[in-house]
């Protein structure tokens, strides 16, 4: 089909600035005359000349307004030389399975749409970000481009006559301003599942969950919350690992995740807690809108905190086939991450790394062959074999390392503390709030934990107290290309190492989400309750930041 660009005039818009990971904004500004054209032309404009017969993956998690972005992406991607896309069918590919293709095919890069674990629907959120060819999300150098490019785009490059037919598998050909141009409509799992194959021993795997090695199949419940993740795991659970059928809910993308807000933490899956506390299930998994956060719990919803998860990987990392191939490499974590991982990461030899949150954060540490595994407190845990966390490999991992131990969730933790001791944590979000008085609370914060008077200050609540040794905003220079990233969070850390941390989310789509960030070291009092055990340092840290006061909120919106 031979095809001809156009230029069509336009304007900027404001605020199209990424923020932790891509940009997010409701369903309704996206669909605004020209806003997704102008935010995807700035993309491709922010590469340069690279475009110019590249090979781009694009897919997203299936949410609403995703199959129109697809369209307007090839459109655009056409007119602007883009040689060719990848593109998952029916627009779905979840981040990890963009991530692993564009490392596979060697392409230039990707754009995803998503708006993660944000709610999806008309009224709801939609997202855009681009990946590099790593895998791994834009660093903020790309991405500080973009916006700019945004505060002055003038025009944009369409074919608007080309029309693809996303929902067939196979290849289209066309010819655009006298150039070829292809769109290959891929299957949607196929690459992924192959990648999970080489990475864990999907044998072993399949003898445990199917219960061909212990006799009964593993009670698992696995939830995909109407996300992207339903198709992957139906294959990798159901299909390889033979899982009972049962197993699997929700699998099912939705446009709208059937009303559900698909953020695998206590409160948004609170279904799948309920239901593994009734004590039937060995393993209960929860996962996010684009299937890169990840939930798990053990029998009687035993919760396993992101950080100690994190953790507990890295203590079993040789009982996955990839990294007895591939060597073991240092770890990470966010900033805001408990530091169980850091006690591993000692006892073993290992590099440790604290980067602010953002995966985009990992990636170059990962290129340069100093990291293998990571995560996030915010539900997200990964490794060097993409660039993105991924919340089904996570479940692999955990079924690995139970098949390996023959151990229960609680037991695996119960040992891992009474190794290591253990770091409580717990995070409130105050979602939601309003953005200038949570902006006031952060800078009089900052102020105050920064007025050289702060420093040895003792705080007492519940008949503890606390001398404060550092306070600070947390900045970070990257280790390999020197780039510096300064105001990533308030942090306030104690001379027991106990710490509060603040910081508003840079995921949201309107207003202000506060995050406070609690956590705390017991070398042997493992077995409290986080919620005891945290509650003076709750308490200080409210009455450090004056929360209450800015935010007019008296209680969190979500607490994990
Ligand atoms: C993104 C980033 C993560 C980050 C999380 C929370 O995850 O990729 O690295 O930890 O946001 O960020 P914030 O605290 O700023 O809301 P996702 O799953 O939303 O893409």
């Amino acid at each position: 089909m031979t095809l001809k660009s156009a230029t069509v005039q336009t304007t900027p818009y404001e605020g199209q600035k990424p923020g932790t990971s891509g940009l997010r904004k409701k369903v309704k500004v996206f669909t605004q005359k020209n806003y997704t054209e102008n935010f995807v032309q700035c993309i491709l404009d922010a590469n340069g000349s690279a475009i110019s017969g590249s090979l781009l993956v694009v897919g997203g998690d299936g949410r609403y307004y995703c199959k129109e972005a697809v369209e307007i992406i090839a459109r655009i991607c056409a007119a602007n030389g883009v040689a060719k896309l990848l593109v998952g069918q029916n627009g779905i590919l979840s981040t990890p399975a963009v991530s692993s293709l564009i490392r596979h095919n060697k392409a230039y890069g990707g754009i995803i749409l998503t708006a993660s674990h944000n709610p999806g629907g008309p009224d709801n959120d939609f997202g855009i970000k681009f990946n590099c060819s790593n895998g791994g999300p834009a660093p903020d150098g790309v991405t500080d481009k973009i916006f700019q490019l945004s505060t002055a785009i003038k025009e944009y490059k369409i074919v608007e006559d080309l029309k693809i037919d996303i929902s067939k598998i196979g290849t289209n050909c066309y010819e655009v301003d006298g150039k070829p141009f292809v769109v290959e409509v891929i299957d949607s799992v196929e690459n992924y599942v192959n990648h999970m194959k080489e990475i864990f021993d999907f044998g072993k795997l399949h003898d445990f969950v199917s219960g061909k090695k212990t006799g009964t199949p593993l009670k698992a419940r696995i939830d995909s919350m109407n996300g992207v993740t339903g198709s992957y795991v139906r294959e990798i659970f159901l299909n390889c690992l033979g899982a009972t059928p049962d197993s699997v809910v929700h699998t099912t993308p939705l446009e709208d995740f059937g009303g559900l807000h698909p953020d695998p933490n206590l409160t948004y899956a609170k279904d799948l807690v309920d239901t593994v506390a009734k004590g039937d299930y060995d393993i209960g998994a929860a996962f996010d809108g684009d299937g890169d956060r990840n939930m798990i719990i053990g029998r009687n919803a035993f919760f396993v905190t992101p950080s100690d998860s994190l953790a507990v990987i890295a203590h079993y990392l040789e009982c996955i086939p990839y990294f007895r191939k591939n060597g073991i490499q240092g770890f990470a974590r966010s900033m805001p991450t408990a530091s169980a991982v850091d006690l591993v990461g000692q006892k073993l030899g290992k590099e440790v790394f604290e980067v602010p949150t953002g995966w985009k954060y990992f990636g170059n540490l990962m290129d340069a062959g100093r990291l293998c595994l990571c995560g996030e407190e915010s539900f997200g845990t990964g490794s060097n074999h993409i660039r993105e966390k991924d919340g089904v490999w996570a479940v692999l991992a955990w079924l690995s390392i139970m098949e390996h131990t023959g151990k229960s969730i609680e037991d695996i933790l119960k040992n891992h503390w009474s190794i290591y001791g253990r770091n409580y944590f717990t995070r409130y979000d105050y979602e939601e709030c309003e953005l200038e008085p949570c902006n006031q609370m952060i800078s009089t914060m900052e102020k105050t934990i920064t007025d050289p008077a702060f420093k040895g200050r003792e705080f007492s609540s519940l008949g503890k107290t606390y001398k404060v040794k550092v306070a600070d905003n947390f900045g970070y220079t990257d280790p390999v290309d020197k780039s510096v990233a300064s105001k990533q969070g308030l942090r306030v850390v104690f001379e027991d190492g106990s710490r509060i941390v603040m910081r508003l989310s840079g995921t949201g789509s309107s207003g202000a989400t506060v995050r406070m960030y609690i956590d705390s070291y017991e070398k042997d009092n493992v077995l409290g309750k986080a919620s005891e055990m945290l509650k003076p340092l709750i308490n200080i840290a409210l009455e450090i930041s004056d929360l209450q006061k800015f935010t007019g909120r008296t209680a969190p919106t979500v607490i994990t």
